[in-house]
């Protein structure tokens, strides 16, 4: 049975792995998954009550959220990308930054959008503010860490390079990288430019008219 992938193509947790899976060539059924639609998001919610993809289905064994999609993955497929490096040390570093971008950066980047999607009235102004102020501090954190870096762990594209692309791509979309952020930029500019992100983003490039944009976006 080949592995499902449980996902949208406009989710940012998705693309992580989505990227993980087009570095290894791993062969999988996309099973699109639509929240809005009583009979899709039904039949996902039977795989994983939690509700929330990315979540594979390989043999039966169900795997949620990104990063242990990532370890699943090279644990039963080869890891010819080295997505998870075989080097402890390394290895520590990758799930290091890779926590760093979902935590202070994409995590962030979600209640800015989702905020956006909240009745009037039930927005939450303070927790968009304080998003955005750990977003702009951890571009600097960034910008500070990634200077003799092509890659957010040095030299090799890791399980962090596949958490920062999603992550980057929409936190400058709703918090903008400032003029001294530069080497941030050219690191976001490095990922859109692989070719197993740039892929996520032709595949999602139909979907963006549904992302809620607002006047101040980049
Ligand atoms: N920690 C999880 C986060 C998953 C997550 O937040 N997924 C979002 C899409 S990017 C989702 O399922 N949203 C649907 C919802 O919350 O109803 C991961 O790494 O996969």
């Amino acid at each position: 049975m080949p592995l499902k992938l449980y996902y949208h193509p406009l989710a940012s947790f998705c693309w992580k792995a989505l990227i993980a899976l087009y570095e290894n060539a791993v062969p999988f059924e996309p099973i699109l998954v639509d929240l809005g639609e009583e009979r899709s998001r039904d039949a996902f919610l039977a795989v994983y009550p939690i509700g929330k993809f990315p979540v594979i289905n390989h043999d039966g064994r169900i795997v949620p959220g990104s990063a242990s999609i990532i370890e699943y993955l090279s644990l039963h497929f080869e890891d010819r990308a080295g997505l998870v490096p075989r080097d402890a040390e390394a290895a520590l570093e990758a799930r290091i930054q890779d926590r760093f971008y979902d935590a202070y950066v994409h995590e962030q980047m979600q209640k800015i959008v989702l905020d956006r999607l909240r009745p009037p009235g039930e927005t939450d102004p303070a927790g968009v503010a304080a998003a955005r102020a750990q977003i702009r501090t951890a571009y600097d954190v960034i910008e500070n860490g990634m200077a003799s870096r092509q890659w957010a762990c040095g030299d090799a594209f890791t399980m962090a390079d596949c958490a920062a692309a999603p992550a980057l791509f929409y936190a400058n979309k709703v918090e903008g990288l400032q003029a001294r952020h530069d080497t941030v930029k050219a690191y976001l500019e490095r990922l859109k430019a692989r070719p197993s992100f740039a892929r996520v983003l032709r595949e999602a490039e139909p979907y963006f008219k549904f992302f809620p944009a607002r006047d101040g976006d980049t």
